[in-house]
């Protein structure tokens, strides 16, 4: 081994080493599935509050390495903090989700705060990356993370989660200026953001393009792509070691050569992807994440073993580090975590 390998799995991994046992954490991995979490969240009384309490969004964060042990650890957080810190309106409404002021024309895009402003809001944040850089396992990775333009705009836009982007789609095309100066703003905003989390001891970050797979043909090039590059580019041009994820969830064909056209070290698969083709065609260009189903973690049972191992089997060829291909629900057993994990490291 030279001197320069990093120590730390997640980063092995990250820079491209082939791993005997791949590393593993989970998206959403601190959740509601967890009870010790549940009652975290109860303490804070709501959502927002946990996420701006540092000691309480350090907590659990730090809860599923306490259990697992995994590899990596995510901040505590949400991508939808980097709206709220712009100036919208943000608020969660229980059993529903969350629920923001809408931006449909320029004079909206014009009333946001400059980018330097998301500073104020955001520092509770910086500051539960610097507990969790401290109290972190020495092993464990720590992971930073924002939304991606695009999946931020669609909420932006239309004030909550939608099915099929539907309003992000119609301003887009009714209003295209107005729509690009948004994209910009938060394109802005998001590498501000990183920075700053970098700054105060994340060791990676992720971006996460939920709704990428509502982007086609050039508009997936445009909205997508183009954004993660520049993002990718300026976080990496103030560190340059600096490793990044990207989470394009289903784009399809899009997957192949993104990590390449945007400079980031690893690919975030989802579920709708199958593995074998992505060893071929995705991995081929560096690290993979992912990508199985969530729903293995409700029902448990032989399938969950045997999805896994076969995940672990099509990835064994190069650098890959497990996950799921979207976050783990409420309704899963915290005891078929463990089963996953006793068959990902026997
Ligand atoms: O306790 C609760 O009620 C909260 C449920 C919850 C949690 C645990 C929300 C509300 N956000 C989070 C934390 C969160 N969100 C993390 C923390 C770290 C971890 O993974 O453990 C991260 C990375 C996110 C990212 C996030 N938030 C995304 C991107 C990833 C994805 O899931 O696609 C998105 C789209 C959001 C918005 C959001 N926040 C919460 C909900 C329920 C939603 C989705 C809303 C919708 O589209 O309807």
């Amino acid at each position: 081994m030279t001197q320069a390998a990093p120590r730390k799995t997640i980063l092995r991994a990250l820079a491209g080493e082939t791993l005997p046992v791949p590393p593993v954490w989970m998206m959403r991995q601190a959740g509601r599935y967890l009870p010790e979490y549940r009652a975290t969240r109860a303490q804070a009384g709501d959502f927002l509050t946990l996420c701006y309490t540092p000691e309480l969004a350090a907590e659990v964060t730090l809860q599923p390495i306490r259990r697992y042990r995994f590899d990596a650890s995510i901040l505590f957080a949400d991508i939808l903090l980097v709206p709220q810190a712009l100036g919208a309106d943000l608020w969660f409404v229980t059993g529903e989700g969350p629920r923001l002021s809408t931006i449909t024309d320029g004079a909206g895009v014009a009333a946001l705060k400059p980018v330097e402003a998301i500073h104020e809001t955001l520092s509770p944040v910086y500051e539960t990356v610097r507990i969790l850089a401290r109290e972190l396992p020495g092993e464990v990775t720590l992971i930073g993370f924002a939304g991606a333009p695009w999946t931020v705009a669609t909420y932006m836009i239309a004030g909550r989660g939608t099915p099929d982007q539907g309003p992000a789609h119609a301003m887009k095309a009714a209003e295209p200026a107005a729509f690009d100066a948004l994209m910009e703003r938060i394109t802005e905003a998001t590498i501000e953001y990183l920075m700053a989390q970098v700054a105060a001891g994340a060791e990676v970050v992720k971006i996460f393009d939920s709704w990428a797979g509502s982007l086609q043909g050039d508009d997936f090039t445009r909205y997508a792509l183009e954004p993660a590059r520049r993002i990718v580019g300026a976080l990496k041009a103030r560190h340059p070691g600096l490793p990044v994820i990207v989470f394009p969830r289903q784009a399809g064909d899009h997957y192949v050569g993104f990590a390449r056209a945007t400079g980031a070290d690893c690919v975030a698969l989802d579920n709708s992807v199958d593995a074998d083709w992505a060893a071929r065609h995705v991995q081929v260009d560096g690290c993979v994440q992912g990508n199985l189903a969530p729903h293995h973690l409700v029902e448990g049972g032989p399938a969950l073993v045997s999805e896994t191992k076969r995940i672990v089997r099509a990835f064994s060829g190069g650098p890959h580090i497990f996950n799921l291909g979207h976050g783990i629900t409420p309704e899963a057993d915290p005891e078929n975590v463990h089963r996953m994990l006793e068959a990902i490291r026997g």
